[in-house]
């Protein structure tokens, strides 16, 4: 397809768009077909910002000059390599690095494509564990509500987002946890004061199911797609006792705060908890290669290295035709080196403190009900119509495109990751032109 290619209702019918209302997009098709830095073009010219790095995964925005030439780079030298019994340089260079970034004693890499496939390998691995331990009836697992874990079977799961689950019948066993989402704690900038004793809810479901079934509990450490919602100071570490009290593992899924988001590499680092198992995508390849991994601490790995049986056996029955691709590898090397530099993530602080205010300065306006922000990402939540609950966050986003900012809208939500390469002048363009959309859309419907 040429970047000029218009499809037309005949051949719209073939793309069935993911996690999309087709219907509505055959109405208004929003098409791009060039990306530069902080921008996106349509393909009649349009240029737009894009205020959530892609799908929270672009922070070094698009085109960046390393990462294309790693890649190619790879691309004439080795294009792919089997997964398994095989494997290639740029896998172990990667892992080390890997394992070097990643806090403490997470130092073992098993690689997937995806953050669902990263979610699921690590739900494997904490029941393979218990299992490796001799106590295999620890099967159960524990996620929290308004937790997004992918799409997989496991990973919807242990999500607590209700519409992704509801039309997919028995899933494994899992609870959840409450979300950390506090009216008192609305509007709050960056960190909210209350919460830290929502953790102690694992207790309630302990009664109920005793830690002698649980595997672990899977949470990201801020719910990214459930609305940018952000754990008091405390949560995690009082999550964290609880977990080892009762010899349950911690999983963080860092698909969307790992690799700087929250202004350290990972939100593990942020919240100086370590979990035992720790999965990330997205920002690793800078959203260029689809890849994932997950990364485990030495006990995991060394429990399932010592398991018994003859020396050809496999110690974990998993893995995928992509795991470690090659072209992934190049693409995370050339991402971390940049994004890993300390100026870097002194930049990503820096910029926050300009975020938080452009983000909260959207207080006031109508139908703005909630605004929370951490590191460079937030969510400005808009009131529900009481009878189209997911209408005005779709319609305020679709304003924001024709005034030249793409804007990732999730229940009624509004969320904003900007690229870490943004200037201050860019979050506030980006900000003003939202401001105007919803004063707009408040004034179009009789609202203000
Ligand atoms: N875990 C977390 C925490 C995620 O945010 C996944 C797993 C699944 O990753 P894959 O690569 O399988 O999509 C995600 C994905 C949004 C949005 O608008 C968020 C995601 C994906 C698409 C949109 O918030 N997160």
């Amino acid at each position: 397809m040429s970047s000029q290619h218009k499809p037309t209702p005949e051949s719209m019918r073939h793309h069935w768009l993911a996690f999309t209302s087709n219907r509505r997009f055959h109405q208004s098709p929003k098409l791009v077909s060039k990306a530069d830095g902080l921008f996106y073009h349509t393909p009649d010219g349009h240029k737009l910002y894009d205020s959530l790095s892609g799908l929270w995964c672009a922070p070094l925005g698009h085109g960046n000059a390393q990462i294309t030439e790693a890649i190619t780079a790879q691309l004439s030298e080795l294009d792919y390599a089997p997964a398994f019994n095989v494997s290639h340089p740029k896998a172990f260079e990667l892992s080390e690095k890997l394992a070097s970034l990643a806090p403490g004693d997470l130092d073992h890499v098993l690689y997937c494509s995806s953050g669902s496939e990263a979610a699921d390998t690590a739900l494997k691995l904490a029941r393979a564990y218990w299992r490796a331990k001799g106590r295999p009836e620890k099967t159960k697992f524990i996620g929290r509500a308004k937790g997004y874990h992918g799409v997989n079977f496991g990973g919807i799961s242990v999500g607590g987002i209700g519409p992704n689950r509801k039309s997919y019948g028995q899933t494994l066993d899992a609870y959840h946890l409450p979300h950390t989402w506090l009216a008192e704690n609305a509007f709050s900038r960056g960190l909210p004061a209350e919460g830290d004793h929502l953790a102690d809810a694992l207790n309630h479901i302990l009664e109920v199911q005793d830690a002698s079934n649980i595997a672990a509990v899977i949470v990201e450490p801020m719910a990214g797609s459930g609305g940018v919602i952000v754990p008091s100071a405390g949560y995690l570490k009082r999550l964290r006792a609880l977990c080892d009290k009762h010899e349950i593992l911690l999983i963080f899924d860092e698909v969307i705060t790992g690799f700087g988001r929250m202004g350290e590499l990972f939100g593990a680092d942020f919240f100086g908890v370590q979990p035992d198992i720790l999965t990330c995508a997205k920002a690793l390849t800078n959203g260029v290669v689809p890849m994932g991994a997950v990364i485990a601490n030495h006990e995991i790995y060394q429990s399932m290295m010592a398991q018994p049986g003859d020396e050809y056996s496999i110690e974990f029955m998993h893995g995928y035709t992509y795991s470690a691709h090659p072209l992934g590898c190049a693409a995370a090397l050339a991402s971390l080196e940049q994004i890993a530099q300390p100026a870097m993530l002194e930049n990503v602080k820096s910029l926050s403190q300009v975020f938080e205010n452009a983000i909260h300065d959207l207080r006031g306006l109508p139908l703005v009900e909630d605004i929370r922000n951490i590191g460079l990402a937030g969510a400005v939540q808009i009131q529900a119509d009481a009878a189209h609950p997911l209408k005005r966050a779709s319609d305020i986003s679709a304003l924001c495109w024709e005034k030249g900012v793409y804007v990732r809208f999730g229940g009624n939500n509004l969320s904003f990751a900007p690229p870490f390469i943004s200037q201050p002048q860019d979050i506030h363009e980006i900000f003003a032109r939202v401001a105007e959309a919803i004063s707009e859309y408040a004034i179009q419907q009789g609202l203000n």
